[in-house]
């Protein structure tokens, strides 16, 4: 798999997700300030322009959220997924839909002041979002009880950026402990890692 990212972005998404896998993979970095991902080359693999985006032979994969259910699908051996069948596969495509459909709106409305009608907005109101969340990690340790997933990627993110970095989030305790939790897995700190060195 071949990895398009840049450093403090969401591509520290999909650099967690493969490095839970436990798989390698190649990095190509890209300089968003000098226009890379714009390139006509790099729009093949991602219309949209923007990173992360991933290849895997002739399968290209754009969408964080995507990329993560890709990597537990193509790497079922670090069981990032619940398989076919399993009834926690139910509640861990809606924490991984969650993430894109209910906490990105949520922070975009939020930080920009956008005001929103609960009953139109994809993702309720702002307060309700973080509510849920707070009783779906408060029993823990993860989203899905015992089992990390990639589900968790991507809420753990949200949570570490909207509570530490964007400070949108008011840091309830369940939510602290789980995003520290989040924090203490050796492979987001490697993911950290990479983005700190840039390679
Ligand atoms: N929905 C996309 C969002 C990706 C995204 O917004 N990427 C930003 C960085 S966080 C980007 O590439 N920005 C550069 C640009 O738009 O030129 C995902 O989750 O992957």
């Amino acid at each position: 798999m071949k990895l398009y990212w840049a450093p403090r972005t969401r591509s520290l998404r999909a650099l967690w997700v493969l490095e839970e896998a436990g798989v390698p993979y190649e990095r190509v970095k890209l300089d968003l300030m000098a226009g890379d991902q714009k390139s006509a080359g790099y729009r093949a693999i991602n219309p949209m322009a923007k990173v992360p985006a991933l290849t895997d032979g002739p399968v290209a994969v754009a969408e964080s959220g995507a990329i993560c259910a890709y990597v537990a699908e193509v790497v079922p051996q670090a069981g990032l997924a619940p398989p076919l069948g399993d009834p926690a596969r139910g509640r861990y495509l809606q924490w991984l839909f969650f993430s894109p459909g209910c906490v990105e709106p949520a922070f975009l409305t939020k930080s920009a002041n956008i005001p929103v009608r609960p009953e139109m907005a994809s993702f309720g109101d702002f307060d309700r979002v973080f509510d849920v969340l707070e009783a779906a990690v408060t029993k823990g340790p993860w989203l899905l009880g015992e089992h990390f997933s990639a589900a968790d990627v991507m809420i753990g993110l949200d949570l570490h950026f909207g509570i530490d970095i964007f400070k949108l989030v008011p840091s309830r305790p369940a939510l602290r402990a789980y995003v520290d939790r989040c924090l203490a897995r050796p492979a987001l700190q490697r993911a950290k890692a990479i983005e700190a060195a840039g390679v």
